[in-house]
């Protein structure tokens, strides 16, 4: 039966449920896909919160039920899909614990002088950009049903706005660079002693192919990789070991070399890492 599947060409975490959909034999008459701008916040608009009170991607319809997290939405194109894969492990639910969000790695920044730099690129449009959203939707009466909920929106992406352009307090400012380096270290043991533990020397978490790990790790590394600096797969190991001051361990090498020769990778990430 159809499936519509949200997504957007920067996002992490819908990229995931690209991986999957592309690694698992669907083909285009099993899922429709719809962008959703979040850039723009379109997932703010009130339509979009009727479907996923969350207001979060990857958000996907099937058979009359809404899946509203990554890891439902994921589970739930693996249930279904016509190519068997290895089910989810512990790994899946540790690499989507907050303390390693590659969302905040985005907009993360230890110092003025990456504040700086982050604020006057896609983090800080990203930030203007939904608070715009915002205030348009919460003064739309549509939007009446979800004051709450652009409230205490409002209230957070402001003052991640404020501290990315430069507005904010200088002890807000010094309590963004600590929490940022809290979580620049946790991403550096997720990469080097966390994956270690549970990467193959060779292939997948799932075995020769991707299974349902596969498909939030390899996201999320990506992402990592690009927030440490890599434009391309080919730069992003030696971006990784110049970012955190070591070679990449072997099997997260292995690992990124086995997801970046994968057709479903280059569909997913071929215009970009994002
Ligand atoms: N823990 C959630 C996180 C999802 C999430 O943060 N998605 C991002 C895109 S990668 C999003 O939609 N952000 C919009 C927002 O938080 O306003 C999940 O796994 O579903
Ligand atoms: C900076 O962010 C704050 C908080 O959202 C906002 O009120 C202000 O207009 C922004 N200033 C600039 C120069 O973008």
């Amino acid at each position: 039966m159809a499936k519509t599947l949200y997504i957007f060409a920067g996002s992490v975490w819908a990229a995931a449920a690209e991986l999957a959909v592309a690694e698992l034999g669907y083909t285009d008459a099993d899922i429709e896909t719809k962008s959703v701008n979040l850039v723009q916040g379109e997932n703010f608009a009130p339509a979009f919160l009727k479907l996923n009170p969350l207001g979060t991607l990857p958000t996907l319809e099937a058979d009359g039920k809404v899946y509203t997290s990554t890891t439902a939405v994921v589970g739930a194109l693996v249930k279904d899909a016509p190519t068997k894969v290895a089910a989810a492990t512990a790994i899946t639910e540790t690499i989507h614990e907050d303390k390693y969000d590659p969302n905040f790695a985005m907009f993360a920044a230890r110092n003025e002088a990456e504040r700086a730099a982050k604020g006057n690129g896609i983090a800080g449009a990203f930030l203007a950009g939904r608070q715009g959203a915002l205030e348009k939707y919460a003064a739309d009466p549509e939007g009446a049903p979800f004051k709450a909920f652009y409230e205490a929106k409002l209230a957070q992406n402001g003052g991640g706005l404020a501290i990315s352009n430069g507005t904010a307090p200088e002890e807000a400012k010094a309590g963004f660079f600590a929490m940022s380096t809290a979580h620049f270290a946790a991403i550096k043991a997720a990469l080097y002693e966390i994956l270690p533990g549970v990467l193959p020397a060779s292939g997948f978490i799932g075995g020769a192919t991707p299974g349902e790990d596969d498909f939030h790790v390899g996201a999320w590394l990506t992402r990592i990789l690009l927030t440490c600096g890599a434009k391309s797969a080919d730069d992003a190991l030696a971006a990784l070991a110049a970012a955190h001051g070591a070679p990449a361990p072997a099997s997260v090498a292995a690992y990124w070399g086995a997801w970046t020769a994968r057709p479903s990778w280059t569909k997913v990430y071929g215009s970009g890492l994002h």
